[in-house]
């Protein structure tokens, strides 16, 4: 059976503003592994090709305007559960809306800054880590702690 994996990226004011270990931190000690990552400014070409679903929506160029504007941290993190899960280390869309401990909740105020994405669904996730990264991007490797997170 194939590992569960999903797409996360540390948007331009996550990065800016100096959250990318904390994140990664997060996600490490829930058990998770980061099997890929990367720093890059995205095209805003590229930014509407990751948010292709909300092509229209009245937001949508200050979307990709906002996710082109600075360097990006794309990353594929793999366990059992790690869409949903990490959907919910997340938080809600809206900050505001988000409950203290997630990280929209602990870092954001507006939805136009929340910091970071997820991949919403195992398909999105697939769809999300082919456009970013290669097959050889993804590094395959055993975590000797497994044992003491996995029965
Ligand atoms: P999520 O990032 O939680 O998956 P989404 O897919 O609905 O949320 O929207 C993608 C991003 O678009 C979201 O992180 C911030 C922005 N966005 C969503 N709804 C918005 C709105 N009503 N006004 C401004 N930006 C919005
Ligand atoms: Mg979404």
């Amino acid at each position: 059976e194939e590992a569960e994996r999903t797409f996360i990226a540390i948007k331009p004011d996550g990065v800016q503003r100096g959250l990318i270990a904390d994140i990664i931190a997060r996600f490490e000690r829930k058990g998770y592994k980061l099997v890929a990552v990367k720093i890059l400014v995205p095209t805003k070409e590229f930014a509407g090709k990751h948010y292709a679903e909300h092509e229209g929506r009245p937001f949508f160029e200050g979307l990709t305007d906002f996710l082109s504007s600075g360097p990006v941290l794309a990353m594929v993190w793999e366990g059992q559960g790690v869409v949903t899960y990490g959907r919910k280390m997340i938080g809600a869309t809206k900050p505001l809306e988000s409950a203290p401990g997630t990280i929209r909740g602990d870092f954001g105020i507006q939805v136009g800054r929340n910091i970071i994405h997820g991949s919403d669904s195992p398909d999105s996730a697939k769809k999300e880590i082919g456009l970013w990264f290669t097959p050889e991007d993804l590094v395959s490797y055993g975590l000797d702690i497994h044992k003491w997170v996995y029965e």
